[in-house]
């Protein structure tokens, strides 16, 4: 996956850098010991000389854990259609689908180098397994600040029908308002201001425009989020298995910047330019870096 972020532009060649380095050691480790032991055995003379830097010599998986929350809460699918929920407008509401899209997971180290992890992962509160995600690439020893991600596709990801898994979990963003995928898909029932019980669809993805002439204008509409560690950092250590956690505030959808109001926006956001700029707003406040661990942290 191509990652085309603006603000990470500059550094994508010392991202590549990192990662070839990190993919290689395994490979490089037998070559060692075979070069090793072939030294130890024709030359006896010869002065030893490292063929691998020692900072990338190690490397170690890491396993991402999205948890959902409202506000100090911990949801899960048992909570779908039963418990009712109060937002920041004071509007009484449930839940009964939430899914969402993140993508270029990177890991930013102390030392201001940074390992794009790359993929992506659509989450289904109701599917508990989709809430664990190991990226492909393993990350190299070292300090860390926190982590950065992509909710939803960038431009260069967000391409019509290019994902078979998406397609089938009716991930598509129809043509007609932009098209690529889905962001996020947050469904449920609310009490509205004649104290009717209502459907809301927070729905979000491509924002597009209705032109004087009846043509959309499409715009891009995903954003990255920086989440730094809570207590100063962790480290990564060889061989270690690291569990990262990365929270969604469930609440904050309908709170900061903009105070939601389900009675005016709740079905029919889609194609409504003005919901989605304001989803994007609000979302930015959503993600935080949850509980890191390993055995040294
Ligand atoms: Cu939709």
């Amino acid at each position: 996956m191509k990652k085309t972020l603006y603000f990470m532009k500059k550094t994508d060649n010392s991202i590549n850098n990192t990662l070839n380095l990190t993919i290689k050691p395994k490979t490089m480790k037998k070559t060692l010991i075979a070069l090793s032991a072939l030294t130890l055995i024709f030359s006896s003379c010869k002065e030893e000389e490292p063929l691998t830097p020692k900072t990338t010599d190690t490397s170690t998986d890491v396993n991402f854990v999205f948890k959902q929350y409202y506000d100090g809460y911990e949801v899960t699918a048992a909570d779908f259609g039963a418990k009712q929920f109060l937002n920041a407008k004071g509007t009484s509401h449930t839940i009964s689908k939430l899914q969402y899209l993140i993508s270029d997971i990177t890991l930013h180290k102390t030392d201001g180098s940074e390992v794009n992890l790359g993929g992506y992962n659509l989450i289904d509160v109701s599917q508990p397994l989709s809430r664990f995600y190991t990226p492909a690439v393993q990350i190299p020893e070292g300090s860390y600040s926190g982590v950065s991600v992509t909710f939803g596709f960038d431009g260069n990801d967000n391409k019509d029908g290019a994902y078979t898994d998406l397609n089938a979990a009716s991930w598509s963003w129809p043509m007609m308002i932009g098209g690529g995928y889905h962001f996020m898909k947050f469904e449920g029932m609310f009490l509205d201001n004649t104290s009717t019980m209502k459907g809301f669809a927070y729905h979000n993805g491509t924002a597009s425009k209705m032109n004087p002439n009846g043509t959309r204008t499409a715009e891009e509409n995903h954003f990255r989020v920086r989440l730094w560690d809570a207590n100063g950092g962790f480290q990564v250590k060889s061989g270690e298995r690291m569990t990262i956690d990365i929270n969604m505030n469930i609440a904050e959808w309908f709170k900061n910047p903009i105070l939601w109001d389900l009675d005016q926006y709740h079905m029919m956001l889609m194609p409504n330019y003005t919901a989605q700029k304001m989803i994007n707003q609000n979302g930015r406040s959503v993600l935080s870096l949850g509980n890191v661990t390993s055995p040294t942290n």
